[in-house]
């Protein structure tokens, strides 16, 4: 099979919000997500992954990330298949603030804009707001198109 890659996405939910950017260069461009992108190579962890890119993207530091769901992801289009480890916080430091990346906004949950992001996202992002684990494996036909989808909650036991 093909070579994979890690990657983190990391989602806050405070007060009934949920806190998406635009992502404004690179992969998932003119998409609203949450936070996340490669592990570095220099021995950090995927946790620590997670937070170091919710700091470059979104300015803030998530103070309760856990993780919540683990999805891998293969586009026929690219070299590498996606392994992406989601987790969720309530709580940050910090203030939100664009940067180069990303530009932040909150959402009702009744009004995340499901149409302007991942279409995967519909399916998974109930789990993740109800505080469920999930996990799955995506294949998709260009970045677009959705070929086969096989998600699931994760039980402890
Ligand atoms: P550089 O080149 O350093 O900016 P980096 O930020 O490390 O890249 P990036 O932005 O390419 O990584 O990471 C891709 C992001 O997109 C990760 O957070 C995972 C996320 N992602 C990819 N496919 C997705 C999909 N189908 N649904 C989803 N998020 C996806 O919700
Ligand atoms: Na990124
Ligand atoms: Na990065």
């Amino acid at each position: 099979g093909k070579p994979s890659k890690i990657l983190t996405l990391l989602l806050i939910h405070q007060n009934n919000q949920i806190l998406l950017a635009m992502k404004k260069r690179g992969f998932g461009m003119g998409k609203y997500n949450g936070f996340g992108g490669k592990v570095e190579k220099n021995g950090e962890s995927i946790f620590q992954a997670a937070i170091r890119e919710t700091q470059e993207e979104g300015c803030i530091t998530p103070t309760d990330a856990q993780f919540i769901g683990y999805i891998k992801m293969d586009y026929d289009c690219e070299k590498e298949t996606l392994k992406v480890h989601i987790f969720k916080a309530t709580q940050f430091d910090g203030e939100v603030k664009e940067t180069e990346e990303m530009k932040p906004q909150w959402f009702d949950v009744a009004k995340i804009p499901y149409n302007q992001m991942w279409i995967d996202d519909q399916y998974w992002f109930p789990y993740m707001l109800e505080n469920k684990c999930f996990s799955g494996y995506l294949q998709f036909e260009g970045h677009e198109k959705l070929i086969l989808s096989e998600l699931k909650e994760v039980t402890n036991q």
